[in-house]
C-alpha cells in the first residue's frame, strides 16, 4: 500500500513565507483528492480527482464510521526530518465536530495530542502502518495533535478522510 500510494500520488511540495520573510517549504509532501478543495496550513490545494485505490479507502472509512467524505489530504514524511506541528484540524470549511479517518501506511511514528489550554494534559501514540485512528466530536475544538520531527525514521504515508462543507474557508496557519 505504500508503494503504491508513494507511486500513485500527485505529491505536491508547497512553499510558503515564514515569520521572518523567508521563503520555506512544508517538512513534508502533500496532496489533496476529492471532490471539494481544502484549506491547510494557510494554502489552498486544487484536488485531483478520486483514484480507485483512494475511493476503496474512503468507501472502507464509510463503512467503518457511518460518516461521508469528499475529501482527502495525504501527507508523505520522507523521514523523520519531516512532521507536522501543533493544529487541529478545526478549519472553518469542516463541520466543528466533524469524523475524521486517518489512516497510516509505512513507518510507525509518534502522533500526539495536547489540551489547548492545559499543556500538561496529553496523550502519545504510536501509530504503525495499517493503524486507522478516528478523531471525533469535540477532539478538535479542545486538542491540538503534531506528528513531531523523530531521527532515523523511514518514510510513511498519511490519508486523513474528511467531509467539506463550504469551500475555500480560511484555515489555521500553525501547522507548518
Ligand atoms: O500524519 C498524521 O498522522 C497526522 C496528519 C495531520 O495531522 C493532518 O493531516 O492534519
Amino acid at each position: 500500500m505504500f508503494s503504491q500510494l508513494e507511486k500513485e500520488t500527485q505529491w505536491l511540495h508547497p512553499s510558503y513565507e515564514n515569520s521572518d520573510g523567508r521563503v520555506v517549504h512544508l517538512p513534508r509532501l502533500t496532496a489533496n483528492y476529492g471532490d471539494r478543495s481544502y484549506n491547510y496550513s494557510g494554502l489552498t490545494f486544487q484536488p485531483q480527482p478520486w483514484t480507485p485505490l483512494l475511493s476503496e479507502l474512503r468507501h472502507l472509512a464509510e463503512d467503518l464510521t457511518g460518516a461521508s467524505f469528499n475529501a482527502l489530504i495525504l501527507q508523505y514524511y520522507r523521514d523523520g526530518s519531516d512532521g507536522v506541528g501543533w493544529h487541529s484540524d478545526d478549519d472553518p470549511c469542516v463541520a466543528p465536530t466533524t469524523t475524521i479517518v486517518s489512516m497510516s501506511f509505512g513507518e510507525t511514528r509518534r502522533f500526539e495530542f495536547r489540551h489547548k489550554e492545559n499543556h500538561d494534559e496529553r496523550l502519545g501514540l504510536d501509530i504503525h502502518g495499517g493503524d486507522i485512528v478516528v478523531m471525533q466530536g469535540d477532539l478538535q475544538k479542545h486538542y491540538k495533535h503534531r506528528v513531531p520531527k523523530e531521527k532515523g525514521k523511514g518514510g510513511r504515508i498519511n490519508l486523513t478522510f474528511r467531509d467539506v462543507i463550504e469551500e475555500l474557508g480560511e484555515s489555521a496557519s500553525d501547522s507548518i
